[in-house]
């Protein structure tokens, strides 16, 4: 039997997948410095690179493009872990020659620091190594780290906050509060994003020897207070791992805590579902995310072998269903938004569960990624992301983390340790999976991977103990295979089982996105969920209808679609424009729509406070310079994770140029009534022939001496028979003689 399992091993490590992984990071690599290099991205249909500005603004995700090379400096440590020492000293140069961090961009604070500072260390401690062996690299002289020391300042003015939470982006060459910054007034960050910078700051500065970086990576960790479900994602990795990187057992203890309430509150095994953070025996929805296939990896560091090899063989059933882990799919594994845009995040878990468990099933679920890779992802230009794993669609698109992640596990997990050009276990891997040396610990007792015994404690042997998958996990593949049995056909593949009751509980990596949807409260809704457009339509004069904004809809507050004719009000800016603090003109706003700014504080909460201040609706403009509907999908504002029942006010979401266009509105014409209502709905332009129009001309009532003015009262009717129409005033209107060009679209 253990021959066969010797042999079995032999043959897929050495005649198969190697190979097929090298061939497969050369196409992928080489389609990107054939095709796109120096842009940041490949466009892997369009065979371009993809240059912010230059290409259709897509929101967040932009943020992490800095015109920087972020593919050439995000793959350069796993040119070195492939072998590929010709082309890691290539590209080595080419990034020094070619690449500058001084750029008038925003970018995001976390994407740069864990695919950019982190690129930059993993590739100079590489750098290093390689110089000291005496064969290559003989001309470095750390200019990698001299440029990763300019990114650390550069990131910094976002760190420059009262609380020590960083902003959540910044721009390269204005920091934050310059007004040439553009960096906008939002201080929402996420938890992930402002816990995963210790890694990556800490090593900076034991390298460059100025401690300013670890310093504020460290406040930012200190700021958190978390309790059940308040901290998320890579927060958690950063915890363990600053632990084992820096020996400092607050990092320990801090995970411990979360890490027992994950288990108690959130952990169904084989399911990981999100809860109510301040009533976690209620569920928040009936759906997991991709992301949270981090999370096996994650407790395999932290010696829980079971749960992870549970959570790993239920998402490896997942996959065996849609080909790849759909970006969401629900607790009978159907899929909840349909997107793959190639995460690493199973192909990392099956690496770690190999290492601690030594079974070759883990061999031949690598083997499945990547014959799926190869059979749905691949196009001539490299790899492309999918874009609805139920149709096999592509995605013009191939993120960084492909070349960065993806083949660092799937190499290392079909790799002998003695293939490998470095060490394995003498490195940490960053959330980027960029490889910092575990011997940048200072403080004692440091972790080394491989010899440390575990250290017993009474009531957890893991807690105070260091990571180390042999001293922890000896092979034993029966073990493995004895839990996985119970998962193999939880998909409905196979015979029929239905999965255990769950509760519906929370999970935190889970979900990037879904974190971001509760901080930065905007919902990428998933593909098949329809977001049912809305308009914000002004109705007096001059307008009458002829202008019309697209507007985003709010999954809280009163459901537009089920209003016949919309809801009508003229609009007041609220004061402060925020509306995070106390409304300051209560008496204008009662009985009007209140325009909000987005920002500094959750929707839920501007919506709440304007509606007990009288509104009748609000709409929120974004703060986010430049941004438009005809650029960026339309998406829902969520609410902050609290029940929302009591907001009942209409909420609608204007991007900043459809913004600006009512703003100004405002500014000319002091009193503008609007209709706030599904686009479909659209006054005048299913039926124009039913839109009546009428106005009375009247003298208003001047006290003696003031100057006669004019009102016009405007009467919208929807039809001959329909006798409900709004009436209108706009004072000291000329005409209606202005018309737009395009009234379907915004200015
Ligand atoms: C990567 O950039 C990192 O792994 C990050 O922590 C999460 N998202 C992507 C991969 O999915």
């Amino acid at each position: 039997m253990k021959l066969l399992h010797t042999i079995f091993k032999f043959l897929f490590k050495f005649f198969f997948c190697r190979d097929q992984i090298l061939e497969m990071f050369d196409h992928a690599y080489n389609s990107y410095m054939d095709y796109a290099y120096p842009a940041d991205e490949l466009m892997p249909l369009s065979c371009r690179g993809r240059v912010r500005g230059l290409e259709p603004n897509r929101g967040d995700i932009d943020d992490s493009l800095g015109k920087f090379s972020l593919t050439l400096i995000d793959s350069l440590d796993t040119l070195v872990l492939l072998n590929k020492l010709d082309e890691f000293e290539e590209a080595v140069k080419k990034t020094v020659q070619d690449v500058r961090f001084d750029n008038d961009i925003v970018v995001s604070v976390f994407e740069t620091n864990i695919r950019v500072l982190g690129g930059l260390l993993g590739a100079h401690v590489m750098a290093d190594v390689l110089k000291q062996r005496g064969e290559r690299m003989q001309w470095y002289r750390d200019e990698l780290l001299h440029m990763a020391k300019e990114l650390g300042y550069r990131l910094l003015p976002a760190f420059n906050t009262t609380s020590g939470l960083p902003y959540p982006r910044v721009n390269l060459r204005y920091g934050v509060v310059n007004p040439l910054s553009r960096t906008g007034t939002e201080s929402d960050t996420c938890t992930a994003c402002a816990g995963t910078m210790i890694l990556e700051f800490a090593a900076l500065s034991q390298l460059s020897g100025d401690p300013i970086f670890e310093e504020h990576a460290r406040k930012a960790m200190d700021a958190f207070h978390c309790g059940v479900g308040a901290g998320i994602d890579s927060y958690y990795e950063y915890l363990m791992k600053a632990y084992i990187l820096l020996g400092d057992k607050v990092y320990l203890d801090r995970f411990n805590t979360h890490y027992s309430a994950i288990m108690k509150y959130i952990s169904q095994p084989p399911l990981l579902l999100n809860v109510h953070m301040h009533n976690p025996t209620v569920n928040v929805r009936s759906w997991m995310d991709s992301l949270l296939a981090f999370f096996p990896g994650l407790q395999v560091l932290r010696g829980d072998l079971k749960p992870a090899i549970e959570t790993h063989e239920m998402l490896y059933q997942v996959t065996k269903r849609h080909n790849f882990l759909p970006e969401a799919f629900t607790t009978e594994f159907r899929v909840h938004w349909g997107q793959h845009p190639l995460r690493p995040e199973f192909a990392e878990s099956t690496y770690f569960l190999y290492k601690a468990t030594g079974d070759p099933y883990y061999l031949k679920v690598g083997q499945s990624i990547v014959e799926k890779l190869n059979t749905h992802a691949r196009v001539p230009c490299g790899f492309a992301a999918v874009q609805d794993v139920r149709t096999g669609t592509h995605e013009d698109r191939m993120d960084s983390f492909f070349l960065a992640e993806m083949f660092k596990y799937l190499y290392l997990l079909f790799s002998e340790k003695s293939q490998l050009p470095i060490n394995i276990d003498d490195y940490i891997f960053t959330t980027e999976a960029h490889l910092l040396p575990v011997s940048l610990s200072t403080t004692q007792p440091s972790c080394h991977t491989n010899n440390t015994e575990p250290q017993a404690h009474e009531d957890d042997l893991f807690s105070y103990s260091c990571p180390s998958a042999q001293t922890l996990f000896p092979n034993n593949p029966t073990f493995a295979k004895t839990i996985r049995d119970s998962y193999k056909y939880l998909t409905g593949l196979g015979r029929t089982q239905q999965p255990s009751p769950v509760r519906w509980v929370t999970c935190y990596r889970f979900i990037i996105e879904q974190h971001l949807k509760l901080v930065a409260e905007v919902s990428q809704t998933p593909e098949h969920e329809e977001v049912v457009p809305l308009i914000v339509q002004l109705i007096s004069p001059p307008f009458l209808g002829r202008t019309v904004l697209t507007a985003g809809p709010a999954k809280f507050g009163m459901d537009l679609t089920k209003q016949e004719h919309g809801v009508k009000g003229s609009i007041v800016k609220s004061v402060p424009y925020t509306a995070c603090g106390p409304i300051e003109n209560a008496v204008e706003i009662t009985g009007h729509i209140a325009l909000a700014l987005r920002g500094d504080c959750m929707f839920a909460a501007k919506a709440r406070r304007l509606q007990e201040a009288g509104a009748t609706g609000v709409i929120f403009i974004d703060h986010r310079e430049g941004s438009s509907s005809a650029e960026t999908p339309l998406f829902q504002m969520v609410g902050d994770g609290e029940p929302t029942d009591d907001i009942t006010v209409p909420l609608v979401f204007l991007f900043s140029k459809e913004g600006a266009t009512l703003s100004a509105a405002l500014q000319e014409h002091h009193n503008v009534d609007v209709l706030l209502l599904p686009k479909e709905k659209q006054l005048g332009k299913e039926k124009p022939e039913k839109l009546n129009i009428k106005f009375r001309i009247a003298k208003e009532e001047f006290a003696e001496g003031e100057i006669e003015s004019t009102t016009i009262q405007l009467v919208l009717e929807q039809s001959e028979t329909d006798t409900e129409g709004a009436s209108l005033t706009g004072k000291n209107q000329d005409t209606c003689s202005s018309p737009q060009k395009d009234p379907e679209s915004s200015p």
